[in-house]
């Protein structure tokens, strides 16, 4: 079997890969939850229609989210990713020896299970003592944990349906509440191209929280427009990081000068942003 799986982000644009083959495809209390083999990604998850990650681009993605505000706080002890089961962003938090715990505060045990049985890439990071699964809303989590966190990863679906409310400036304050006082945060945070409007409202609800917040950018070539941003949000400057050693483990995708060029932004998208 050789099909086209498309994804249509806008009624005016749209983009497709080659899949193989059905791995896993079921409805779980959630969500529309696929796995696909794909002719050049390797292993792919689909939720509600929409690519998460595959095997072969997703390091970009988790590298990029989980190293920069880590590198920026330097030692985090403790760390929370919001979303995430996949393990992606778990994996790279655990590459941290200064890490004492990280919980993953996930809604569908069902990403979490078919992500263990189809990525096994990601080493099984479930495995490792440090790390806490909470199967729940992060609302109801971040509210009882205030000043907890050294860093908040907010490795999320897009804001559609349920997940909408993780974009939210009621979200974004109840994140900035449980980080430590020098911690940091970073939150997926879309496409400069098609959601310029929405980040630019975080950004601003950002600004009124904390003294650093900035937007950084990652390519990844199975998401629209081929890549992704995200939100460094935080009172530690995002360039702190830069003097902070990688953790032991092999990057793919970050290193010293992708660090600082993420940073960078299209002139257009600087000026809507910044002014
Ligand atoms: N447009 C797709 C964005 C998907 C972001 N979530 C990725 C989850 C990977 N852990």
């Amino acid at each position: 079997m050789s099909i086209w799986f498309t994804e249509e982000l806008h009624p005016y644009y749209r983009k497709g890969i080659r899949i193989n083959k059905i791995l896993a495809d079921e409805q779980t209390q959630f969500q529309h939850l696929q796995f696909v083999e794909t002719e050049f990604f390797g292993k792919a998850m689909i939720l509600d229609g929409i690519i998460q990650l595959t095997e072969r681009d997703n390091i970009g993605y988790h590298e990029m989210i989980v190293h920069v505000p880590m590198l920026a706080v330097g030692k985090p002890r403790r760390v929370l990713i919001v979303g995430g089961g996949d393990g992606g962003s778990l994996q790279q938090v655990l590459r941290y020896p200064s890490v004492e715990e990280a919980v993953v505060c996930e809604l569908d045990q069902r990403v979490v299970d078919l992500s263990r049985e189809h990525f096994a890439s990601f080493g099984d990071p479930w495995a490792d003592p440090r790390a806490k699964l909470l199967v729940r809303d992060a609302f109801g989590f971040l509210e009882e944990n205030p000043g907890q966190f050294d860093v908040i990863i907010s490795d999320t679906t897009d804001p559609i349906g349920m997940a909408e409310r993780l974009f939210s400036d009621e979200f974004y304050k109840l994140m900035v509440r449980a980080l430590t006082p020098t911690g940091a945060a970073a939150t997926q945070c879309e496409q400069p191209f098609f959601d310029t409007a929405l980040i630019k409202t975080i950004y601003q609800s950002a600004k009124t929280l904390v003294r650093n917040p900035a937007y950084y950018y990652a390519n990844i070539p199975t998401y629209p427009g081929g890549g992704i941003g995200f939100m460094y949000v935080s009172n530690t400057p995002w360039e702190n990081g830069l003097k902070t050693p990688f953790p032991p483990g092999v990057n793919n995708y970050i290193n010293a000068d992708i660090h600082k060029a993420a940073f960078a932004l299209p002139e257009f998208f600087r000026k809507e942003l910044y002014g």
